[in-house]
C-alpha cells in the first residue's frame, strides 16, 4: 500500500529525492541546529535552494531537537521549506517523542501558513541513527494522530531515497489502523 486517505487527508509515500517533488507547497528538512547547508537530505536541499536558503535561515539558528521553523524555498521547486531538527538516536532524549513532534509540529507549522500539499523525508534515520522501523512507525502515527487537527493540508507525501526505506514505510502504512 503507498497510499491512503484518512479523512480529508491523502497520505502517500514515493521513493525519489525530496528537491524533485515539484507539485508540493513545503517540503521538510531534516536540518542541523544551526540550519546550515549540512549533508545528506539537507545537504541536497540547500543545494538544490541556492546560498539564499542558508542566509534567510541563519537568524532562525539554533533550534531544538523538534522544533520547526520556515522558510521560502528560494530555487527550489516548492515556495516554503520546513526546517525540523530531529533528535540524535538514543542522545536526544525521549529519542521517540522527540521525532513524534519534528512531525507535528511540520504539520502544524504548514497548516497555519495555509499550505494544501507537504513533502517529507524520513528525519533522523540518516546520520543521527534512528532505526528505520520504530521511526517509520513514529513519522505515520503522528501523522494520523494530527491529520483531525488540520484545516489546509490535503496531501502529506513521505519521500524516501532507498528502496528498503520504502519497504519498510509501505508496511507500516498497511499496518495502519484508519
Ligand atoms: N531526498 C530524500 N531523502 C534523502 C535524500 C534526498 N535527496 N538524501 C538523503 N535522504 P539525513 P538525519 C534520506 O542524514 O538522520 C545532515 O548532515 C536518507 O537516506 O539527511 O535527520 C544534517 O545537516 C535518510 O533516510 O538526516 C544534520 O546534521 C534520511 O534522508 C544531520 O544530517 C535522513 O538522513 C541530520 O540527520
Amino acid at each position: 500500500m503507498d497510499k491512503l486517505k484518512i479523512l480529508q487527508v491523502e497520505v502517500e509515500l514515493v521513493q525519489g529525492d525530496i528537491t524533485q517533488q515539484d507539485d508540493i507547497d513545503v517540503i521538510v528538512n531534516a536540518a542541523n541546529a544551526q540550519l546550515e547547508t549540512g549533508g545528506g537530505v539537507a545537504g541536497a536541499i540547500h543545494r538544490a535552494a541556492g546560498h539564499g536558503l542558508a542566509e534567510e535561515c541563519r537568524p532562525m539558528a539554533p533550534i531544538k531537537p523538534g522544533e520547526a521553523v520556515i522558510s521560502s524555498g528560494h530555487q527550489l521547486p516548492n515556495p516554503f521549506v520546513i526546517h525540523c531538527l530531529g533528535p540524535v538516536y538514543g542522545v536526544d532524549q525521549p529519542s521517540d517523542a522527540l521525532l513524534a513532534d519534528c512531525y507535528r509540529n511540520a504539520l502544524l507549522l504548514a497548516d497555519e501558513h495555509k499550505l494544501a500539499s507537504i513533502a517529507f523525508p524520513s528525519i533522523s534515520t540518516g546520520a543521527f541513527g534512528y532505526p528505520i522501523k520504530p521511526a517509520a512507525g513514529i513519522a505515520l502515527d503522528t501523522i494520523k494522530a494530527i491529520v483531525p487537527s488540520l484545516k489546509n493540508i490535503q496531501k502529506i507525501r513521505i519521500v524516501l531515497f532507498d528502496q528498503t526505506d520504502f519497504e519498510t514505510f509501505d508496511k507500516k502504512l498497511g499496518q495502519l489502523n484508519i
